[in-house]
């Protein structure tokens, strides 16, 4: 009997969820940071393992729109939840007050939820019609103490709570019988030797990206994007002209550096995770533009990839 269906990876930002569509399909997709709001768009990954096919979606993180990119943001997410046949809603255990973490393992009966359930943390009008199943997330964070009582309160559960350290993999198997047990009898969706439904030059904007955030300062991360303006298939190297945007003209200065030192840097390590990915010598042809407070204009956001920020309703 083969099963397959759409698990879409849920929660607030920084949960870990680029790490766990990252740990199930068995390849690096999403890209991840310490810094919030790293996803923006939902990245699919496949798993076809054991008669069993899950189409991965990874979503950003659930937060109030403060402007038209978050808004993009959590109609992505909400569409994905909407979409789903089993909802993972990632909790990062290491977040929640560690006392009230300590009195729920002790004794769940009698003590409130640390955490907030799905439909809360999402805003939602009504329970979705997927089967939810909560990950505690981060428990490589706790000290083993809690983390022991923490793990046999949650696997007593009804219905049963996961825990797992989507960073070591620990728990990653039980968590995998979970989603399976949950899916559809169904043929497979997609070829079994795919990992993602999504073109090369969309990793490869990702890949700049997340070295955008990993190499520039708290504030910038947020205001870039990237766009790959051409992917020349067929030349060797590989040719892919990539433009980071920015909102404003000292973001610029910043992106290109003093000398054009920062620009350079950023486009090597861009230029190695693209390589390591695609598998060949790459040329990465990168620029720096100014699109003035593009976070704010439903025109830029759109023609970045972010989606129409129409207004998001519930599931
Ligand atoms: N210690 C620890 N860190 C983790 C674990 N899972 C994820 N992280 C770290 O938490 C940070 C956020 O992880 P992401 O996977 O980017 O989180 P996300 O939920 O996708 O975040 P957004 O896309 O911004 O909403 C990164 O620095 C990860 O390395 C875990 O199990 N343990
Ligand atoms: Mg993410």
């Amino acid at each position: 009997m083969l099963r397959a269906g759409i698990v879409t990876v849920a929660g607030k930002p920084n949960a870990g969820k680029s790490t766990l569509l990252n740990r199930l399909v068995g390849e690096k997709l999403a890209i991840t940071s310490p810094k919030a709001q790293s996803t923006r768009h939902r990245v699919v990954g496949l798993r076809t393992q054991d008669d069993t096919q899950m189409v991965v979606l990874d979503t950003p993180g659930l937060l109030d729109p403060k402007d038209l990119l978050h808004q993009a943001m959590r109609g992505a997410a909400l569409a994905a939840v909407r979409d789903a046949d089993v909802i993972v809603y990632v909790v990062d255990v290491a977040a929640l007050k560690p006392h009230a973490v300590r009195d729920w393992a002790a004794s769940p009966a009698d003590s409130v939820l640390p955490w907030p359930r799905f439909i809360e943390a999402a805003s939602l009008e009504r329970e979705p019609r997927a089967q939810v199943i909560t990950v505690l997330n981060k428990t490589d964070q706790l000290d083993a103490e809690v983390r022991n009582a923490l793990e046999s309160t949650a696997a007593q559960a009804q219905p049963r709570i996961m825990t797992m350290s989507a960073l070591t993999g620990d728990g990653l198997d039980f968590l995998v019988s979970a989603i399976t047990e949950a899916l559809p009898e169904s043929p497979y969706l997609y070829p079994a030797d795919e990992i993602s439904t999504l073109p090369m030059r969309f990793f490869c904007a990702e890949f700049v990206r997340e070295t955008a955030m990993e190499q520039l300062g708290d504030e910038l991360p947020h205001a870039l994007a990237c766009a790959i303006d051409e992917y020349r298939e067929g030349s060797s190297p590989l040719y892919i002209r990539a433009v980071l945007y920015v909102e404003r003209e000292s973001q610029k200065a910043i992106v290109i550096g003093a000398g054009g030192q920062q620009i350079k840097k950023l486009g090597r390590a861009s230029r190695l995770k693209i390589e390591k990915f695609v598998g060949e010598p790459v040329y990465l042809d990168l620029w720096v533009k100014v699109l003035a407070n593009w976070r704010k204009k439903r025109g830029a956001v759109n023609r970045l990839g972010y989606g129409d920020p129409a207004p998001s309703h519930p599931a």
